[in-house]
C-alpha cells in the first residue's frame, strides 16, 4: 500500500516542491478542453504537449506574435507611466530600499504614502493574480507612527517605514490570519509574532499583508498546482497569462516582481523560495537552515525549512536577511550559526566578489534533467559562463554529483519530510492560543480537509498526509538511519562532496534544477535573474492549464554553497546581477499603475 502510494506520488506530483527538484515536469499532457484554456484578455496559448516535449500547434506562432504585440504595447505604455515623476519619486515597479529611504529622508513622501500606493497596486492586480490574501488593517496606523518617529529624529535603520509582505505561513499576533492557505486555521491565534516577523517589526518594517501560497507549502496533495490554496485561490505569475507562479512562496514572488511591496518573505523546504524567484524575474535567497528562526512559522520539516527574502535586487535581499537572521532561543537550530554572529550580507555585495572564485558545474545533473522545454534555459546558462569568467571566476565543468541519478528516483527525501511534518505540525498546533476548529494533529487536519467543501477535496487529494499518517515519524527509531542515508544525497554524493573534491567556492546551476541538491543538507542558494523564454517559444501548459513555458517567462541562475556560506553566495550573485541587469530586459504583461505621486498628500 505504502509502496504503491509512493510510486503514485512520484508519478503525479506536479511541483518540484518536495521531491527532487530536477525531475522533469512530465505528465499525461493533453490538449486542454476549451473551458480550461487561459482567457482571452491574452492570446490563446493553445498547444499540445507530448510526454517527450512540445509540439507547437498550427497557429501557435501567430498567437505568440499577438502576445508579443500586446506585450510591447503594455510595456511602452508602462514605460511612460512608470517614469519617475518630476519630483523624482522612484517608480514602484523597481524601487529599491536605497531609493525609498532617500525619498523618505528628504520628505518627498511618507510611509503612509507608500502604504496607500502599495495597497492600491495590490487591488489593481489581485483579481487577476490572487497574489495577496489579506492586507493588514493596521498598516496605515503603523506607517503613521513610523513617520512620526522619523520626524522626531529617530531612525531604526534601512527598513524603517518600508512595507513588506510575508507569506501566509509566517504567524503574526495581530488582526491578520495565518492559515498556510487552509480554512482550518482561519481565525486561529498565536501567542506572539513569529520571530522573523517580530524582527522585521522591530527594524521598522511595516507588515503590509500576507501573500498567497501553495497550500501547506505544497505539502498536502500529490495532485495540485503551484500557487493554489483553498483560502487564497489560484495565483498566477505576471509574465504570461495564466503563468504557473511556481511555489510555494508564490504570492511573495509575484508581489516582489510587480512592486506590490518593497519586498517579501517566503519559506523554503525544497524550492519554495528559489522557484518562484526563478520564474518571476526576481532574486530569492534561500538561507542556510538555522540562519533564520522558524519559530511560529507553519512547518513542513524542521530539518529543511528556512525563511528568506524574495526581492527585486540582491542588495535589498541582503538587507532583509540581515534583519531576520540570528540566534533565537525558540528555535535551537539557530544555535549552529558560526560564533553566533550574523555576517554583514550588505557589505558582501561587491562587484569584485566573483574575482578568483572557482565555480563548479555538475554536468551530469544538466544531462539528467534537461528536457525540450529547458533548452533556452541551458543556452542562457552556458551564455552566463562568459560573464562569470570576465568577472574573474574560473568555471570548472564536470564537477558531477555522484549520486544524482539515484537521488532523482529516491523516495527517501519525501519520506523524511513526512516524518518531520507529522510531529512538527502537531507542535505548531499546540502553540495556538485560539484554535477555532480544535485541530490538534495531522489526523484532525485531514478529517477537516476532507469534509470542508472549500478545501476542494477530493479533486485535490491528501496523498502526502495519507502516507505520513501510515509511516513512522521523526521520533521513531527508524528515522535516524534513514535521515543519515538521505543526507548523503546532498553531502558526499551531491553538493557538499563536489565543493570539497574540486575545491570550489560555489556550484552554479539553472535555478530550475537547483533546489533539491541543497535541500537535504540545509545548504544555501541564491537565485538571480538570468534570462527568459524567447519569442517563438511554444506555449506549454500543465494538466490544470497553468502555463509552464512561453515567450517572456523568465528564469534564473543559482549559486549553491556550503552551509553558512550565504554571504559569499550573495556577493557572487550581486556581482553577476550588476553586470547583467537581466530583470530590466523583460517586462510583465500586467503592471499596476498607481505610483507614489498618485497618493502623495491624499
Ligand atoms: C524534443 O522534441 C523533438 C521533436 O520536437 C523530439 O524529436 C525529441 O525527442 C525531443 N527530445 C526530448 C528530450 O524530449
Ligand atoms: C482584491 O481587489 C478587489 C478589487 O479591487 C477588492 O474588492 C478586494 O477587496 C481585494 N481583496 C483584498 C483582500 O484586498
Ligand atoms: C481573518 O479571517 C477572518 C475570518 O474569515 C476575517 O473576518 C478577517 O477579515 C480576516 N482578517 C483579515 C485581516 O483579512
Ligand atoms: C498578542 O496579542 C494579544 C492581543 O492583542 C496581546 O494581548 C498580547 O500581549 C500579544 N502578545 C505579545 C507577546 O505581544
Ligand atoms: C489531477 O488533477 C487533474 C485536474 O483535475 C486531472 O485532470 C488528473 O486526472 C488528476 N490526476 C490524477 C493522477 O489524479
Ligand atoms: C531546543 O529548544 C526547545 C524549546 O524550543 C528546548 O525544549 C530544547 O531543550 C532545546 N534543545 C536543545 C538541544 O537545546
Ligand atoms: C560528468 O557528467 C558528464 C555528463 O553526464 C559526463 O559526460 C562526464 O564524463 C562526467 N565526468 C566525470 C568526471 O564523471
Ligand atoms: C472546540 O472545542 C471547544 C471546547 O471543547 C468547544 O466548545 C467547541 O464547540 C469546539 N469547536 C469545534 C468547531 O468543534
Ligand atoms: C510518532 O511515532 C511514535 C511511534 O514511533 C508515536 O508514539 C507518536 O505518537 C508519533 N507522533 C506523532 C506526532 O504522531
Ligand atoms: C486577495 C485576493 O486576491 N483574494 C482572492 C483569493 O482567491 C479567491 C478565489 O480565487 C478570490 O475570491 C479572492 O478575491
Amino acid at each position: 500500500m505504502l509502496q504503491s502510494l509512493r510510486s503514485r506520488i512520484l508519478e503525479t506530483l506536479s511541483s518540484r516542491d518536495i521531491l527532487p527538484r530536477y525531475r522533469p515536469a512530465e505528465g499525461p499532457y493533453q490538449l486542454l478542453p476549451p473551458s480550461t484554456l487561459p482567457d482571452l484578455q491574452s492570446p490563446d496559448p493553445q498547444v499540445t504537449m507530448t510526454r517527450k516535449g512540445l509540439c507547437p500547434r498550427p497557429g501557435s506562432r501567430v498567437l505568440a506574435l499577438v502576445f508579443l504585440l500586446l506585450l510591447i504595447s503594455a510595456v511602452s505604455a508602462g514605460v511612460i507611466r512608470h517614469r519617475p515623476g518630476p519630483s523624482g519619486h522612484p517608480a514602484l515597479l523597481e524601487a529599491t530600499i536605497d531609493e525609498l529611504q532617500a525619498g523618505l529622508a528628504s520628505r518627498r513622501f511618507t510611509s503612509v504614502d507608500l502604504v496607500k500606493a502599495y495597497i492600491a497596486r495590490i487591488h489593481e492586480v489581485n483579481d487577476t493574480l490572487h497574489a495577496v490574501t489579506e492586507i493588514n488593517p493596521d498598516a496605515l496606523a503603523i506607517a503613521r507612527e513610523l513617520d512620526n518617529e522619523r520626524l522626531r529624529g529617530s531612525f531604526r535603520g534601512p527598513l524603517h517605514g518600508l512595507p513588506i509582505l510575508i507569506k501566509n505561513n509566517i504567524a503574526t499576533n495581530d488582526s491578520m490570519n495565518t492559515t498556510a492557505g487552509s480554512w482550518a486555521l482561519v481565525g486561529a491565534k498565536v501567542p506572539r509574532d513569529a520571530t522573523v516577523a517580530q524582527k522585521l517589526r522591530a527594524a521598522g518594517a511595516i507588515l503590509l499583508g500576507k501573500t498567497n501560497l501553495s497550500q501547506w507549502a505544497h505539502f498536502r496533495s500529490v495532485n495540485t498546482t503551484n500557487g493554489w490554496s483553498a483560502y487564497g485561490g489560484q495565483s498566477y505569475g505576471p509574465y504570461f497569462p495564466k503563468q504557473d507562479p511556481w511555489g510555494s512562496s508564490s504570492g511573495s514572488g509575484i508581489s516582489s516582481a510587480l512592486g506590490l511591496a518593497l519586498g517579501c518573505l517566503g519559506t523554503e523546504t525544497d524550492g519554495s523560495i528559489v522557484d518562484p524567484a526563478d520564474f518571476n524575474n526576481i532574486v530569492g535567497i534561500k538561507p542556510t537552515v538555522g540562519l533564520t528562526s522558524r519559530h511560529l512559522v507553519i512547518p513542513v520539516s524542521e530539518h529543511q525549512d528556512t525563511v528568506g527574502p524574495l526581492t527585486r535586487t540582491v542588495k535589498d535581499g541582503a538587507h532583509i536577511l540581515r534583519i531576520i537572521a540570528g540566534a533565537d532561543p525558540l528555535d535551537n537550530y539557530t544555535s549552529s550559526i558560526p560564533q553566533g554572529k550574523v555576517p554583514d550580507f550588505v557589505a558582501a555585495c561587491q562587484l569584485s566578489a566573483l574575482s578568483g572564485v572557482r565555480l563548479g558545474v555538475p554536468s551530469n545533473v544538466l544531462s539528467i534533467l534537461s528536457t525540450n522545454t529547458t533548452e533556452p534555459i541551458l543556452e542562457s546558462f552556458y551564455g552566463a559562463f562568459d560573464i562569470l569568467q570576465a568577472a574573474g571566476a574560473t568555471i570548472v565543468e564536470d564537477t558531477n554529483f555522484t549520486s544524482a541519478a539515484e537521488f532523482e528516483s529516491s523516495q527517501l527525501p519525501t519520506i523524511i519530510l513526512e516524518a518531520d511534518f507529522v510531529v512538527n505540525l502537531q507542535d505548531y498546533l499546540s502553540s495556538l492560543t485560539y484554535n477555532p476548529n480544535n485541530i490538534s494533529s495531522l489526523a484532525d487536519l485531514r478529517r477537516f480537509t476532507q469534509s470542508f467543501p472549500l478545501e476542494d477535496y477530493p479533486q485535490r487529494d491528501t496523498g502526502l498526509w495519507d502516507q505520513a499518517l501510515q509511516n513512522w515519524n521523526n521520533t521513531s527509531p527508524q528515522f535516524w538511519p534513514a535521515y543519515q542515508q538521505n543526507l548523503v544525497y546532498g553531502d558526499e554524493g551531491g553538493l557538499l562532496g563536489a565543493l570539497k573534491r574540486y575545491d570550489l567556492d560555489a556550484v552554479i546551476l539553472p535555478t530550475h534544477f537547483s533546489s533539491s541538491f541543497a535541500a537535504t543538507v540545509g545548504a544555501p542558494i541564491v537565485s538571480v535573474p538570468m534570462g527568459f523564454y524567447p519569442a517563438g517559444t511554444p506555449v506549454s501548459t500543465d494538466p490544470w492549464g497553468l502555463v509552464e513555458a512561453a515567450p517572456n517567462i523568465p528564469f534564473g541562475l543559482s549559486f549553491l554553497g556550503a552551509r553558512f556560506d550565504d554571504a559569499k553566495l550573495i556577493g557572487m550573485a550581486y556581482a553577476y546581477e550588476q553586470r547583467t541587469k537581466i530583470r530590466n530586459k523583460v517586462s510583465p504583461y500586467i503592471v499596476p499603475q498607481t505610483e507614489i505621486r498618485d497618493v502623495v498628500g491624499s
